[in-house]
């Protein structure tokens, strides 16, 4: 009898993640969402630039790679072209709330009805640890090596905060993939999130809070740890915006 096994939607490819590297999970979560709606054959992806730049060789449905921080923009083209189809993008906090602030801003605002995944690590991993827009205020990171200092970097930017307040997304939510009960609900989430739009809602961006084990210098477990006592006090986890749930209860 089998219990467990790979999701369709992932291939066979081996990942590449630094062992204890949370966006192994988050793949799944996706791929699983991609199952649960039998949607495999008509989903496309928006890979980033960051750790997750090979997504393609993972998901095994057809995969776009876009310029940093571009992908919302190139899934707005793919989606308002290929309406049938279903669209989501793949992104790091670097990527999304760095150099692709813009996109995702306007994105949101248009209501476009695409499904955004944005995995918030604090740090940029794929180029070595660097601040990012959303390292924690005193992180150590490579170009903060005495920790952030907000008087000079400015304090991190709370995305799902800032996205919930526009008039166009249709859901924002933030999960964390740091122990069993968070991945469990991070899973409800994203499939919530193609669910909304397979139903035409809009634009829907789960957040999840991730780990960077590697550039945190820290081991798995400790970075764990870090997600539960750092990262999730400063980005709260919850629904910030669900419109047609506001409209229901009205
Ligand atoms: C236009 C452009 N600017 C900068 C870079 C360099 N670059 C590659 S990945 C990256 C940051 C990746 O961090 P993040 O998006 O947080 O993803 P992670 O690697 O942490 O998953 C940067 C700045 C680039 N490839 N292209
Ligand atoms: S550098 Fe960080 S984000 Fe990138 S694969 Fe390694 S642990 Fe994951």
């Amino acid at each position: 009898m089998i219990v467990f096994q790979k999701p369709k939607s992932l291939t066979d490819a081996e990942l590449h993640y630094c062992p204890g590297c949370t966006h192994g999970i988050i793949h799944r979560l996706v791929a699983e969402a991609i199952d649960t709606l039998g949607i495999e054959g008509k989903t496309i992806g928006v890979a980033p630039v960051g750790c997750a730049v090979m997504a393609y060789n993972y998901f095994a449905c057809d995969m776009v790679e876009a310029a940093h921080g571009r992908a919302p923009a190139v899934a707005t083209g793919l989606k308002r072209s290929l309406p049938e189809n279903v669209i989501f993008t793949y992104q790091g906090d670097g990527d999304l709330a760095s150099i692709g602030m813009a996109e995702t801003v306007h994105a949101a605002t248009r209501n476009e009805n695409i499904t955004v995944v944005f995995v918030n690590n604090a740090i940029y991993g794929m180029t070595g640890g660097q601040m990012a827009p959303t390292s924690l205020p005193g992180q150590v990171t490579q170009t903060s090596p005495y920790g952030r200092d907000v008087a000079v970097a400015g304090y991190p930017i709370r995305v799902c905060e800032m996205i919930s307040k526009l008039d166009g997304p249709e859901y924002v939510a933030r999960v964390a993939v740091n122990n069993v009960k968070n991945v469990k609900a991070a899973g409800k989430a994203i499939l919530k999130a193609f669910q909304n739009q397979i139903e035409g809602k809009g634009f829907s961006l789960i957040e999840v809070v991730s780990s960077c084990p590697t550039n945190w210098g820290l081991t798995p477990e400790k970075a764990l740890q870090w997600v539960d006592e750092k990262m999730i006090p400063y980005y709260p986890l919850g629904v910030y915006k669900d419109r047609s749930a506001e409209v229901t209860e009205k």
